[in-house]
């Protein structure tokens, strides 16, 4: 891969509705936006899904730049690659940092594809043609959320997620119930009980959700295990899923039944297709994760999708659920519960560069 430069942006973008979860609210969205051109002019995008603030993984927007300008661009000019599952394990020689990498990594995966003429979900040995489209809720008010949920139905998606909380559980999760008695429903507790709450979590096997989301310690796979064996509804882990190596400790100690795979908390799609196979392999069905993304991450997300093993439908939204303007073209949509996988080369969505220029604030250009 002979790169020619990196172009970096931070950007920024107010979200339509505050996301709001019990460890605070989303207004206000940076990202970091990352564009590998190499000598024969074709560039692939990557996206940084670090916060402003530490608030759901220890990375920052500014802790992921101090990574990408001082270290893996460096790193990355020092040791040339051929092919972008050798990232990972270049990257491995700095310690986790896994949103700073993820950026690069996945920026790689496109720039690759493209040069192949090859759409990037075939690269990754995707299978679907589209993949499910599930929404989140993240409102503490009963009455919005079943306002939201109405609408998402109308635009026809196929599984609803709802943030809860000990302050927001069991007659929020019941109302939503009673008025929609069928929905697939599952819960994201991010990590606000302990195993001291563990009767108000066995009460929620009520509801026949389809798994709860790390209910428990954001770095736990012990408490879950315990957990697990007491309630019925499946557990399902995010924040304590890391690497290929978190999966396999929390599947062999039986700390989950499912596994959420967020590529770009995990250092990358090289990564996250580790995770999958190995999911596959054992029978343990796999979603993909939002984090409230701009549309370069939706779109390696959707192509990473349509890997067999995504069974169940994830965090898969349009670019409208959060934004008035995306910096994609076309944005993602959703048609029928589904987001089909572009069949153009690498993420099959084009840069809106105009809209990106509105919305960058900062930008750095490195020269290889
Ligand atoms: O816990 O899954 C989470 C958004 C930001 C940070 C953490 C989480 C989320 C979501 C996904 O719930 C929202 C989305 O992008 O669809
Ligand atoms: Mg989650």
């Amino acid at each position: 891969m002979k790169i020619r430069s990196i172009e970096l942006h931070v950007m920024e973008m107010p979200l339509k509705d505050p996301f709001l979860t019990h460890l605070g609210a989303v207004t206000v969205r940076e990202g970091i936006i990352i564009k590998i051109t190499n000598s024969d002019g074709i560039s692939g995008y990557g996206e940084g899904v670090a916060f402003s603030t530490p608030w759901y993984t220890e990375e920052t927007v500014k802790t992921c730049l101090h990574m990408l300008t001082d270290f893996l661009i460096p790193l990355l000019q020092k040791n040339p690659i051929d092919h972008p599952a050798q990232a990972s394990n270049l990257f491995s020689s700095l310690r986790r940092n896994n949103m700073a990498k993820a950026a690069l990594e996945t920026a790689l995966w496109d720039l690759y594809a493209k040069s192949q003429a090859q759409p990037l979900s075939r690269t990754l040995g995707g299978t679907r043609s589209a993949v499910a489209a599930g929404v989140v809720v993240a409102t503490d008010s009963t009455t919005k959320a079943i306002r939201q949920i109405d609408q998402y139905l109308i635009e026809g998606y196929q599984r609803i997620k709802v943030k809860i909380s000990p302050k927001l559980d069991y007659a929020f999760l019941a109302e939503i119930r009673r008025s929609y008695p069928d929905l697939p429903i599952m819960a994201d507790a991010n990590s606000a009980y302990s195993l001291k709450d563990i009767e108000r979590i066995k009460a929620l096997d009520d509801f026949n959700l389809l798994m709860i989301e790390q209910p428990l310690g954001y770095d736990d796979i012990l408490e879950h295990a315990l957990l697990q064996k007491e309630i019925k509804t499946p557990i399902c882990l995010d924040e304590s899923i890391n690497s290929y190596d978190d999966a396999r400790k929390a599947i062999e100690f039986g700390s989950c039944k499912v596994i959420n795979i967020k590529v770009g908390k995990i250092g990358g799609l090289y990564e996250a297709k580790r995770i999958h196979d190995y999911c596959f392999e054992k029978g343990i069905p796999v979603w993909c994760g939002g984090m409230i993304e701009f549309g370069i991450s939706r779109a390696h997300n959707i192509s990473l999708a349509s890997l067999p093993g995504f069974s169940i439908p994830g965090d898969i939204s349009s670019s409208n659920r959060f934004w008035e303007d995306d910096i994609i073209t076309p944005e993602v949509t959703v048609q029928n519960g589904f987001v089909t996988v572009p069949s153009g080369p690498g993420i099959g969505y084009q840069i809106n560069e105009k809209r990106l220029q509105e919305v960058s604030k900062w930008k750095e250009t490195i020269v290889f």
